[in-house]
């Protein structure tokens, strides 16, 4: 994995946190930096840029003894969304291009049909799925994911189809981003339905094209928001606009892929995965800049600066952010009875150090932090809520688990 940064005395590979990497791949990684005479810990120790007026984590340690953890299913293949029927059951991706349903008995289906061709490389593949808040009746399936285009080109799309007896039925792609381009890393994507029926898509600047984040004729670094069909809503912040697209909803963005809907304010709130030192948790409110590239709290991988630093008249400050980083991938707020002192917190999947993240929010800042699962070891990939309260947690491996989260017996 290489960030864009091109150092003067080689290449520099580093280690992003957003894709697994093998063994072997990190052999290369180490061998890399070593030839190159740049040590990883040396630019480890470059500058940050100065403190911004956002809190930031104070990186709490894991707690113990609170969680109960059970294994639902395994030998998923990097499982990436997960979303719960209205039976109970669960449809998870695969983020090599498959769609299962996992029964309450932990029993895996075959893969449903209908699933779009998805590029399956780096952070591309198959990613988020969501069901149509009028599900019951119609029952429509979103999927996000990396579509493949011409000459190695690639792009974030929607599609979406019926769940029927032989999978997806009558599918169909209703957005696609645009411009696509090479690469093959931060494709996003959430989808979450506000409640008007309209739909977001979080996306990301795809990595080598951050400064597309600030072009306004670019989807690249955006969220989107569509209509369940594909359309655009009229109300959006840059509808008519001749220079700007008009299914943004915000911009400047690096790579979100933690998103969910405040269920007493109906906002929408995202937690994006910044560079080294700059995970943000967002509330991204109509036709606002969020700042990247032009302002972060992280630094490059590679250990240089990025933009002009942490803050700048006219952009948006994060709601919180976390330094070191949590490489947050999938989130919910939780509105059970299972965990009643949990009512309304934000519990976020980190992929690295791997734990499930629990923010309390108070007037709409972040009143305490609380981890949980650092003995478990695992990349939390997404975070969901069960029927009853309970919680379902994808890990994100090989070999890939749904986990079922509930309080620990006295
Ligand atoms: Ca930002």
């Amino acid at each position: 994995m290489r960030e864009s940064g091109v150092g003067s005395q080689g290449v520099n590979v580093i280690r992003s946190f957003e894709v697994s990497m093998s063994s072997k791949l990190l052999r290369i990684a180490l061998l890399a930096t070593v030839a190159a005479g740049t040590p990883a810990l040396t630019q480890c120790t470059a500058q940050k840029p100065p403190p911004g007026p956002a809190p930031r984590s104070p990186a709490p340690e894991s707690l113990k003894g609170v969680l109960r953890v059970d294994t639902v299913a395994r030998g998923l293949e990097h499982p990436w969304g997960v979303a719960v029927l209205p039976d109970g059951r669960l449809l998870v991706t695969e983020r090599s291009g498959r769609v299962r349903i996992v029964e309450q008995d932990g029993r895996l289906s075959k893969p449903l049909g209908g699933v779009p061709k998805v590029l399956a490389e780096g952070h591309g593949g198959l990613l988020d799925i969501a069901l149509d808040p009028r599900f019951s009746d119609n029952p429509l399936v979103y999927l996000s994911y990396a579509e493949p285009g011409e000459d190695g080109l690639a792009g974030t799309a929607v599609a979406r189809g019926r769940l029927g007896a032989s999978g997806l039925e009558n599918v169909r792609v209703i957005y696609r981003q645009q411009p696509k381009v090479k690469g093959s890393n931060h494709f996003g994507s959430r989808l979450v339905f506000a409640r008007d029926g309209a739909l977001f898509v979080t996306q990301g600047d795809r990595f080598d094209y951050r400064d597309q984040a600030q072009n306004l004729a670019s989807g690249l670094g955006k969220i989107v928001r569509i209509n369940s069909d594909g359309s655009v809503p009229r109300d959006n912040p840059f509808a008519g606009q001749t220079d700007a697209r008009p299914e943004i909803w915000s911009y400047g963005h690096r790579n979100v892929q933690a998103a969910a809907l405040h269920p007493e304010t109906g906002q929408l709130w995202t937690v994006e995965h910044g560079a080294r030192g700059g995970d943000e948790l967002n509330h991204p409110e109509a036709g606002k800049n969020y700042g990247w590239p032009i302002i972060t709290y992280g630094i490059d991988y590679s250990g240089a600066k990025i933009g002009e630093g942490s803050v700048k008249p006219g952009l948006e400050q994060p709601v919180y952010y976390w330094d070191p980083v949590i490489a947050p991938s999938g989130m919910v707020f939780y509105t059970g009875d299972a965990f009643p002192d949990w009512k309304g917190s934000v519990l976020i999947g980190s992929m690295q150090p791997g734990r499930l993240v629990r923010l309390t929010l108070q007037d709409g800042k972040v009143a305490r932090e609380e981890r949980y699962l650092g003995g478990l070891g695992k990349r939390i990939r997404d975070v969901q809520q069960g029927l009853k309260g309970e919680l379902y947690l994808l890990t994100d491996e090989d070999e890939g688990q749904v986990l079922r989260v509930t309080p620990a017996a006295p």
